[in-house]
C-alpha cells in the first residue's frame, strides 16, 4: 500500500431530535444524515451530508446514492464529477478540504441564541451571553400583531439587546405592516435585520423600505434567479451551506455580499455537532466579523464524532454509527 491509497466510508445517522420540533409542515422526530470519510496516507477528513426535509431539494436516498457515486470514483482517484445535489456538494467539499488542510481549525463558536420571544427566558439567555447581545427570535407563527408586540417589549425592556427576525416569508404586505405597527420607530435600528417577511421578494423589498426595517435574504438566495446586490433595505444575505452547496459557492457568496456592502451570516440547516462544528471554523474562516446562526445543536439529543464547547449532550463515536459503504 503506498502512502497516497485513497479510503473512504459512508456513515448512516439518526439521532432522536427534541420532543415539537416543526420544520414548516412536518414534525421532525429524528435527523436522518450521512457522514463521508476519506483517508489518504496520513491526512483524513470529515463531512456531513443531511439534507434538511421541507427545505432541500433532494431527499436522504437521493443524497446517500450521489455521496456513494461520488465516493467510489475518489476512491478510484478520478475526479468525481462535481455533484449537483446541495448537501453532497456541502458535504465532500468539506471532507476534502479537511484532507488538504485548507478547512481552518479555528472556530467561532459564538451563538446568536434561537429564542421563543418570552422575555423572561431572554433575560436569563442573555445575562449569560459574553460580548455582543445579539438573539434570535421567529416570527410569523403566531399573529403579526403579537409578534410586533413582543418585539417591541424585548427592544424596550433590554437597551443593549440587538435582535434578528425571521419570518420564513409567512407575511402578506399588510400583515408584515401590522407588525412593524407595534414596533417603535425609536428601536428599529436594533432589529439588525429581518429573515424574508413577506410572501415575494418584491413585498420585502418594499416593506424594508417603507418601514425602515432592515431585511435579509434566506430562501432567496437558493433560488436560480438571485443575483446578491447592494439595494436599499437590505443588510445581509444568510448562508445555509448544506441547502446552497460547495465551499466553493458558498466562499463566492461571502465574496459577493462583502463587495457588495453586506453582512453573510453561515447559518444551520441543523447538522449534527460533525457539521456544526465544521460551520464555526467555516464562519471563524470566511465571516470573523459576524456571529454566526449555529444555535440548534440542543434541538437534538446527541452529539456525532466532534462536541460543541460546553455541550452537556452525550457524544457517540463512529462505532454507534451505521456503516453503509466502506472502500
Ligand atoms: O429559517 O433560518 C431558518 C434552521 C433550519 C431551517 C431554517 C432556518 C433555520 C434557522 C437556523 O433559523 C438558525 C439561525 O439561522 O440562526
Ligand atoms: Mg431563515
Amino acid at each position: 500500500m503506498t502512502n497516497s491509497t485513497r479510503m473512504a466510508a459512508l456513515y448512516r445517522y439518526s439521532v432522536p431530535m427534541e420532543a415539537g420540533v416543526v420544520l414548516r409542515n412536518q414534525r421532525l422526530k429524528t435527523r436522518d444524515g450521512l457522514l463521508l470519510h476519506l483517508q489518504q496516507g496520513e491526512q483524513q477528513g470529515w463531512g456531513e451530508i443531511t439534507p434538511l426535509p421541507e427545505f432541500s431539494v433532494e431527499t436522504l436516498e437521493q443524497a446517500q446514492q450521489a455521496a456513494l457515486a461520488w465516493g467510489q470514483a475518489w476512491v478510484a482517484d478520478q475526479s468525481p464529477a462535481p455533484t449537483l445535489w446541495p448537501s453532497v456538494a456541502f458535504g465532500t467539499s468539506c471532507a476534502l478540504a479537511e484532507l488538504s488542510g485548507q478547512l481552518p481549525q479555528q472556530a467561532d463558536y459564538r451563538k446568536v441564541p434561537l429564542c421563543s420571544g418570552d422575555p423572561d427566558e431572554l433575560f436569563d439567555v442573555l445575562a449569560a451571553l459574553p460580548g455582543e447581545k445579539i438573539a434570535k427570535v421567529k416570527v410569523g407563527l403566531y399573529e403579526a400583531v403579537r409578534d410586533g408586540m413582543v418585539v417591541n417589549v424585548l427592544l424596550e425592556a433590554l437597551p443593549d439587546l440587538k435582535l434578528r427576525l425571521d419570518a420564513n416569508r409567512s407575511w402578506t404586505a399588510a400583515k408584515a405592516d401590522s407588525f412593524a405597527k407595534y414596533v417603535n420607530p425609536r428601536w428599529r435600528d436594533r432589529i439588525a435585520f429581518l429573515e424574508e417577511p413577506c410572501k415575494t421578494r418584491d413585498e420585502s423589498r418594499h416593506f424594508a423600505q417603507s418601514q425602515g426595517i432592515a431585511i435579509a435574504w434566506d430562501e432567496s438566495v437558493r433560488e436560480a434567479d438571485f443575483v446578491v446586490q447592494a439595494e436599499p433595505g437590505v443588510a445581509a444575505i444568510v448562508i445555509k451551506p448544506t441547502l446552497v452547496g460547495s465551499l466553493e459557492r458558498c466562499q463566492e457568496l461571502v465574496t459577493q455580499a462583502h463587495q457588495a456592502g453586506l453582512v453573510a451570516v453561515i447559518s444551520s440547516s441543523i447538522e449534527s455537532s460533525l457539521g456544526l462544528t465544521q460551520l464555526a471554523r467555516i464562519a471563524h474562516w470566511l465571516t470573523p466579523d459576524t456571529v454566526p446562526g449555529l444555535d440548534t445543536l440542543n434541538l437534538m439529543q446527541a452529539q456525532l464524532l466532534r462536541s460543541w464547547p460546553d455541550s452537556t449532550l452525550p457524544l457517540l463515536q463512529s462505532e454507534a454509527l451505521e456503516c453503509v459503504w466502506r472502500s
